[in-house]
């Protein structure tokens, strides 16, 4: 009983730094993209480890017993969400992190090309974090979600109203469902005036650089 206790702990050590590793991997990535972007198209990111009581109901749902073995077959214990402001951006993170070195990707999935039945939309990434405890390395799964503003406010109040809640009645699912596709249509108006912004934007913005770049070289040539 001891041993299983202590291995049990061990493994949510991989489950910590697994987080810890993440956290820094999309600090940088926040950082590169704020870099290159006058606007920083991320809006706010959040990680986090799976709460104890999520872990039962899902290892229930997937009528899975409560064993290590279990608890590493899912891919969320340690999960991120990205949430940007406009689509195109959900796309131009999701890019940068199928190109990152750091990051190995297993699995994406495309919840905004396929929304899910209730609605749902969002991009996620099933990556493998490795880490190594004790001279024992460990793949750790993890997922990354990315969204805009618009499908996370949705998301968020549809988890409290619907999601998981075996009772909900047909017509609140049908409502729910209906004010995912209201929330498209404000996600995609909005991302084709981000887009026709940034038309107008890039004319000004290659006049800083070509200012910055004319007072670097006169300071050179001074
Ligand atoms: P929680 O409480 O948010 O953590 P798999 O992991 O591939 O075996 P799974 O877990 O069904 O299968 O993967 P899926 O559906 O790709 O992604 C699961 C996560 O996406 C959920 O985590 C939610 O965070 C989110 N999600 C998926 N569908 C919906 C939905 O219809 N509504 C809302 N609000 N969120 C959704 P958890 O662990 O199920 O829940």
């Amino acid at each position: 009983m001891q041993a299983k206790l202590k291995n049990f702990k061990k493994n949510l050590l991989y489950y910590e730094a697994a987080m810890k590793q993440l956290k820094t991997y999309l600090e940088i990535l926040n950082t590169e993209i704020s870099f290159l972007d006058i606007d920083n198209p991320i809006n706010h990111v959040s990680t986090r480890i799976k709460s104890t009581e999520s872990i039962i109901l899902k290892l229930q749902r997937k009528n899975l017993p409560l064993t290590i073995e279990s608890l590493n077959s899912l891919n969320d214990i340690v999960g991120a969400r990205i949430v940007c402001d406009f689509l195109d951006n959900v796309y131009l993170v999701s890019d940068k992190l199928k190109n990152n070195k750091n990051i190995k990707i297993i699995e994406v999935k495309d919840y905004i090309k396929n929304p899910k039945n209730s609605g749902y939309r969002g991009i996620h990434l099933i990556i493998e974090i490795p880490v190594s405890i004790d001279g024992t390395l460990k793949n750790i799964r993890s997922e990354i979600q990315i969204r805009t503003v618009c499908m996370d406010s949705w998301a968020s109040n549809e988890h409290k109203l619907n999601y998981k809640h075996v009772s909900t009645s047909k017509e609140v699912k049908d409502e729910l469902r209906a004010n995912a596709e209201q929330v498209w249509k404000v996600d995609l108006s909005m991302n084709k005036l981000y887009q026709e912004k940034k038309v107008k934007n890039k004319g000004i913005i290659e006049t800083i650089e070509n200012i910055s770049k004319y007072k670097w070289r006169v300071q050179n040539e001074i």
